[in-house]
């Protein structure tokens, strides 16, 4: 059963979907047209942020909010706040592409505690929530059982323009290319977490990535039982930047084999060459916010400290395994 407070998620991305849907509809159609849809696909994400906004905040009046478009809201309740991104897959919607999902994660005195990642269009439901377990809208989800790197099938995102990083990554999809079943890159990390959660993608990496890109999806692959951390082994943080999760036997394996590129790729990672966030080419849909964090890609010859064990791929807390 699903608890109150994701009941309350749950409601609130429902409403907002109904908008993005609507609006996804409108985008289909001006493909055509010659202005394009980006300023209507930046009204439609802010469309859905009030709407995310508004709810949550009537039905968690103290909670903080820290939000893709409107940056952070404190709350009077200083230990729990909600992590939104609206609109995750962006440039998807923006294209007609039919891959996007709104995302909410409940952070609670600093640590992940719940998340909903809502994909509209197929009406997939992912909720977790620490110690209750991983579910798609109403079955209990696991991650995969793939041990062999050979037979796995990973996600990933491409690095975007302007973006330090390029080389270091390529490396990292050469390896894959060289030691997988296959790579995929739909362009919503929210939703690959939630795949990597449900079975679909045996893990996932990317680099770059922002707060509320993955607060959700980090709840959905522990509760699924798969690990998640950056991309040196340490536990997943919501600002680290990078990401890699994995199911529970391969998490390991991923995380050596990433290593082993970026140890070869001799591109300085170095945070100083980084524009902000959303500098990118993509500026007209998204607006830089505070809390936008571009962090220093990990795995350079720093830190493999932490070894290829398991015990550093940082078990998942809650029980759901
Ligand atoms: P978004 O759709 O909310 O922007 C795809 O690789 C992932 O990267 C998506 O989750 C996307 O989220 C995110 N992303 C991060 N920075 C981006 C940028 N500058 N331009 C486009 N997508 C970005
Ligand atoms: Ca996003």
């Amino acid at each position: 059963m699903p608890s109150a407070t994701i009941n309350v998620m749950e409601a609130a991305a429902r409403k907002a979907a109904r908008g993005l849907i609507r609006d996804f509809g409108e985008v289909e159609n001006l493909q055509v047209s010659r202005k394009g849809p980006a300023d209507y696909v930046t009204e439609a994400d802010r469309r859905a942020e009030r709407i995310l906004r508004a709810e949550l905040a009537k039905a968690r009046p103290g909670f903080g909010l820290l939000m893709e478009e409107s940056g952070e809201t404190e709350g009077e309740d200083t230990r729990r706040r909600w992590i939104v991104d609206p609109l995750d897959g962006t440039t998807n919607f923006l294209h007609g592409i039919p891959h996007f999902a709104i995302s909410i994660g409940l952070e609670e005195d600093g640590a992940m505690v719940a998340g909903v990642v809502y994909e509209p269009l197929r009406d997939e439901l992912f909720w977790a929530e620490k110690g209750v377990g991983c579910y798609l809208n109403r079955r209990r989800l696991r991650v995969s059982s793939r041990q062999r790197l050979s037979e796995a099938v990973l996600a990933t995102g491409i690095p975007f323009k302007g973006r330090a990083g390029k080389h270091a990554f390529l490396a990292t999809v050469e390896s894959a290319i060289d030691n997988t079943a296959g790579i995929r890159r739909l362009g919503s990390a929210a939703l690959d977490l939630a795949y990597v959660a449900a079975g679909r993608y045996d893990g996932f990496w990317e680099f770059g990535l922002s707060p509320w890109d993955v607060a959700a999806g980090i709840v959905l692959v522990r509760e699924a039982g798969g690990f998640v951390t950056d991309i040196a082994g340490r536990p997943a943080a919501i600002g680290g930047g990078s990401i890699l999760a994995a199911n529970d036997r391969l998490h390991g394996a991923v995380r050596q084999m990433l290593d082993n590129s970026l140890k070869a790729s001799d591109e300085d990672l170095a945070p100083k060459s980084l524009p902000p966030h959303g500098g990118s080419s993509r500026a007209p849909v998204r607006s830089p916010v505070a809390g936008d964090v571009c962090r220093r890609q990990e795995g350079a010859a720093d830190n493999d400290a932490s070894g290829t064990d398991r015990g550093s791929a940082a078990p998942p807390t809650g029980s759901g395994r």
